[in-house]
């Protein structure tokens, strides 16, 4: 799956920790961050895949499941460490729940918004990345 975990620097002091994501860190260009928080418990997000945007998801507080489906197969991952950050290739349908309390999920996108970059029909997904 095209997928990728990518660890993101840390600066380990007594008085905190200090994470960095310059440039180098992210295989595409940013163009947009936005985030989630205050997601109820119970909660879920995504549902649908993207035809061309790439982005990196980093559980900044808390934890929270990303189950990934790439037509082919399905991998549940846990992100809950905001030195670690998964980067999700074009053509993958994403679903997030099991939002800890207090949890928030950034993501930097390498695009603006645009709705018609999304599929957010599961059926339309499959056979989308049946011929791509
Ligand atoms: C993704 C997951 C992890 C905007 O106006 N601008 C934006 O940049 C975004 C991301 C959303 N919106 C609007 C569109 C909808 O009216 O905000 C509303 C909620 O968006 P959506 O239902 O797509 O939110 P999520 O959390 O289900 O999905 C978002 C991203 O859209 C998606 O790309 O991978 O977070």
């Amino acid at each position: 799956m095209n997928i990728q975990i990518i660890e993101i620097p840390k600066i380990k002091e007594p008085r905190g920790n200090l994470s960095v994501i310059e440039k180098d860190i992210i295989p595409f260009e940013m163009n947009r961050v936005y985030y989630l928080y205050d997601v109820p418990s119970g909660s879920e997000r995504g549902g649908h895949a993207h035809k061309n945007l790439k982005q990196f998801l980093i559980a900044l507080s808390g934890s929270f499941n990303v189950i990934l489906n790439d037509g082919k197969e399905e991998k549940v991952i846990t992100l809950n460490k905001p030195n670690e950050g998964l980067l999700i290739n074009p053509g993958i349908w994403r679903e997030l729940n099991n939002f800890s309390s207090g949890s928030v999920c950034l993501v930097i996108a390498s695009a603006v918004y645009d709705e018609a970059d999304y599929i957010r029909d599961f059926d339309k997904f499959k056979l989308y990345s049946k011929n791509h």
